[in-house]
């Protein structure tokens, strides 16, 4: 990453997306951690945008169709997406402060404007595949990923105004250990490549980011990489609301961002799902201070 870039920081409270209170507090957590001044040591311009405003119903909200907090959703959506394109706009590398994972609809709708063929890094334990026909939970962070590649509720593709917003051949699922049978199922029938927690114990954390890496260079124009911390394993990363045993570890995902760094590829990123009620002394917003630095550019000598 070039040495003079901006680096725009957007920070969305949001926990509707999920039933788990206190994943809003995220974007505090991050800056508690010292994320910003930990940026600027690194030699980057750091604007700080604040806090996206989050609306919430007063009249409750329509469960009745297996998408919980639709409309709050949208809302939020929306406005991050006119924040993303206008910070892209103006030549800031946008940087999304989570926030539970249904942001990335916002995000990606904003960001993919600017891109004939945008790639994706979905590193999660999950694969976010979900429609509201498949759907165990009703939870709209459960569902980005299929969000972005055109399937679900048309509100929802209809954010920033297009869809679909990336391709299936342009994203690499990174992490996953905790798939629907309906994510299978789509994960086979659009061709999505995933280097689950099998390969990574298998090749190595190195040989699945050289993969991605040399995949996501051949056919893509821009790389955003969205960063769920439950990926990481629950050890390393315990505040997150909804932990899978037996994920990446901290150092895995250390040489990870790393190896993005060098490969120049990450064009935008956001690092999604850390709740500080569940924490340990804020260890979770620590670790993904370190990997935001790391993505950066930081070397050890
Ligand atoms: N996340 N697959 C489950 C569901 O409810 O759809 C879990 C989703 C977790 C989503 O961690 O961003
Ligand atoms: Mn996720
Ligand atoms: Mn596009
Ligand atoms: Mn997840």
């Amino acid at each position: 990453m070039n040495e003079e870039k901006k680096v725009s920081i957007v920070g969305v409270p949001m926990d509707l997306g999920q039933i788990r209170r206190g994943v809003d507090m995220g974007p505090s957590a991050l800056r508690y951690a010292g994320l910003i001044e930990e940026i600027k040591s690194l030699g980057f311009d750091v604007q700080d945008y604040g806090d996206i405003h989050i609306h919430r119903s007063t009249t409750g909200t329509d469960q009745e169709q297996n998408l919980k907090n639709l409309q709050e959703v949208i809302k939020t959506s929306e406005e991050l997406c006119l924040e993303l394109d206008e910070i892209i706009s103006k030549g800031g590398f946008p940087l999304v402060l989570g926030g539970d994972h249904s942001i990335s609809i916002g995000s990606i709708a904003g960001i993919s404007k600017h891109y004939k063929e945008l790639g994706v890094i979905w590193y999660d334990a999950h694969a976010d595949l979900n429609t509201a026909e498949t759907s165990p939970s009703g939870n709209i962070h459960g569902m980005p990923l299929a969000t972005n590649i055109g399937l679900g509720h048309p509100y929802l593709l209809n954010i920033g105004g297009y869809s679909p917003k990336i391709k299936p051949e342009n994203i690499v699922i990174v992490g996953a250990r905790s798939i629907d049978e309906g994510e299978k199922a789509l994960i086979s029938e659009m061709g999505i490549k995933v280097f689950t927690m099998h390969e990574i114990d298998r090749k190595g954390m190195t040989a699945v980011m050289e993969e991605t890496i040399a995949y996501l260079k051949e056919r893509t124009d821009g790389v955003h990489l969205s960063l769920d911390l439950d990926a990481i394993d629950p050890v390393d990363a315990p505040g997150v609301g909804t932990p899978v045993l037996g994920g990446v570890t901290y150092r895995e995902s250390h040489l990870a961002m790393e190896m993005l760094a060098e490969a120049e590829i990450i064009t935008s990123a956001e690092f999604v799902e850390i709740n500080p009620i569940l924490d340990n002394k804020n260890q979770t917003a620590d670790v993904a201070t370190e990997l935001v630095s790391s993505l950066l550019g930081k070397k050890l000598i």
